[in-house]
């Protein structure tokens, strides 16, 4: 049975949020595609300078906005300040990648005429996002898919509707219409509705890979249609030789802590030398005692707020205590203060000796140690995933890192930085189940419009060389 409501709640105190009554599918594609032409028809200048008036908008709300993800997410004020800011920054960003990804080219072609490169936008553009980051992640998409001249439907995780909502007042305070930047109110029936739906023409999807893979499946009849899926990680923090055991910590607490662990970034497992292992995991459960665990606008502020709900925790501590009751060896416990509220202390577990690690992506402030003899076996060790999204290397010289990049899958590959925190102006997306092809940050331009080739003459002019009769 579907959902009548749409209803979100704050993690931190369990209170409702927000409350809002389901969409209608049909009705708002139909309502997209008739504002298609009117939007795409508008010069390039004319969009981008209806997102700069949109950017405008949430520097206006920007407190506001701050305090409603931090709310409905939990995260703390100060995060969700950068989030804020993220969102207003993607703006310049996404002019920026569009032209130089789509910029009208010449190209040297031995055809007769003048060969030309342009773009076209798609059309209908779904946009479905998630709930760690609801403004700055959809944002990513909604954007260049306006800058490009499609319409967007945009349903947020049914998680975080309030975020999702200013977001997209922010659009049409700045004069994009409510039926070119549409806010969509469903849960999954309504998302994959939406999905299938005849009249779209692409999904522009952040979320977990179980979620892209159903959507992928749904469009595999029509593989015209833009399917841009930008999913989760299982991804390795690999720490060899370094002087630096504290800063080696703190990459490490930021890369699988940050947003109480909930980024498709975060690095979920640590693979440590032997030589390195005694050193850093002391320095990291130093480190981690003291990470403040609180609500969002506590002081002094917390390190992280509670994950996103009492299931996501519950599934959490279980999985800690998987890995307890399978080989694994504690070395921070997963503790959970209250039962009715989904706060949880960050808990760090030794995989090492566990035949099978499951290859999941824990959503959460869960990381594993893994300990191994040497880089060859670590190397080896982080590529032991089906996911692909990030990787970081901490240590070693650069012929070390040169060796990392060249070997190690993943769409993010860094070098004594964190796994998390990436450059929106950097390519974005994973390999294997973390994604396809780059479809976020700078290189989403790709997905937004798409290449027409065009030989062009201003007049008619031809003659057929062989092969006719005298007459
Ligand atoms: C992260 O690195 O934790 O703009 C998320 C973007 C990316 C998202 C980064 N910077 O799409």
């Amino acid at each position: 049975m579907s959902q009548t409501e749409i209803i979100s709640f704050q993690p931190a105190t369990g209170e409702e949020l927000w409350r809002g009554k389901v969409d209608d599918v049909d009705e708002a594609v139909d309502r997209a595609r008739r504002a298609w032409p009117a939007w795409a028809a508008q010069p390039l200048a004319y969009r981008i300078e209806a997102c700069r008036r949109f950017a405008n908008e949430v520097r206006k709300v920007s407190d506001k906005m701050a305090q409603l993800i931090s709310k409905e997410t939990g995260k703390p004020l100060w995060e969700a300040h950068t989030e804020v800011e993220a969102v207003i920054n993607k703006v310049d960003i996404s002019v920026t990648a569009y032209a130089e990804r789509t910029g009208q080219k010449k190209l040297n072609s031995a055809l007769q005429g003048n060969a030309a490169v342009r773009h076209k936008p798609h059309g209908v553009m779904v946009v479905l996002g998630p709930y760690n980051f609801p403004a700055h992640l959809p944002n990513g998409h909604i954007i260049p898919a306006l800058i490009a001249g499609n319409v967007v439907i945009f349903k947020p995780s049914e998680k975080t509707p309030a975020v999702g909502q200013l977001l997209m007042e922010c659009f049409n305070k700045a004069g994009i219409s409510a039926a070119v930047a549409q806010f969509f109110v469903g849960g999954p029936e309504e998302g994959k509705a939406l999905v299938s739906h005849n009249g779209i023409d692409g999904v522009l999807f952040t979320g977990s890979a179980q979620a892209g893979i159903a959507i992928n499946k749904k469009l595999a009849n029509n593989p015209g249609k833009i399917v841009a899926l930008e999913m989760g990680g299982n991804n390795p923090i690999v720490v060899i030789d370094t002087p630096k055991v504290t800063d080696a910590a703190t990459l490490i607490v930021q890369s699988a802590f940050t947003s109480a662990g909930q980024r498709c970034t975060a690095a979920r497992r640590l693979i440590v030398t032997e030589s390195m292992y005694d050193s850093i995991i002391d320095e990291v459960k130093n480190l981690v005692s003291r990470v403040i665990v609180g609500e969002p606008f506590a002081e002094p502020a917390p390190f992280m707020g509670p994950v996103i709900d009492n299931a996501a925790a519950e599934q959490l501590v279980e999985s800690f205590l998987y890995f307890l009751s399978n080989g694994g060896k504690a070395i921070r416990h997963m503790r959970r203060p209250d039962d009715n509220l989904p706060f949880l202390s960050p808990a760090i577990i030794d995989t090492t000796d566990m035949p099978d690690r499951p290859d999941v992506e824990l959503f959460g402030p869960l990381l594993q140690v893994i300990k191994v003899k040497d880089f060859d076996s670590a190397i080896a060790e982080a590529n032991r995933t089906r996911f692909g999204l990030s990787a970081s290397l901490i240590g070693g010289s650069p012929q070390d890192y040169n060796r990392f990049w060249a070997n190690v899958r993943a769409g993010i590959v860094n070098w004594n930085r964190p796994t998390n925190g990436a450059s929106s102006n950097a390519p974005f997306g994973g390999l294997g189940l973390s994604g396809n092809h780059r479809p976020a940050a700078y290189y989403a331009a790709d997905y937004c419009a798409y290449p027409v080739a065009s030989t062009e003459m201003d007049q008619p002019r031809a003659t057929i060389g062989v092969g006719l009769s005298q007459d």
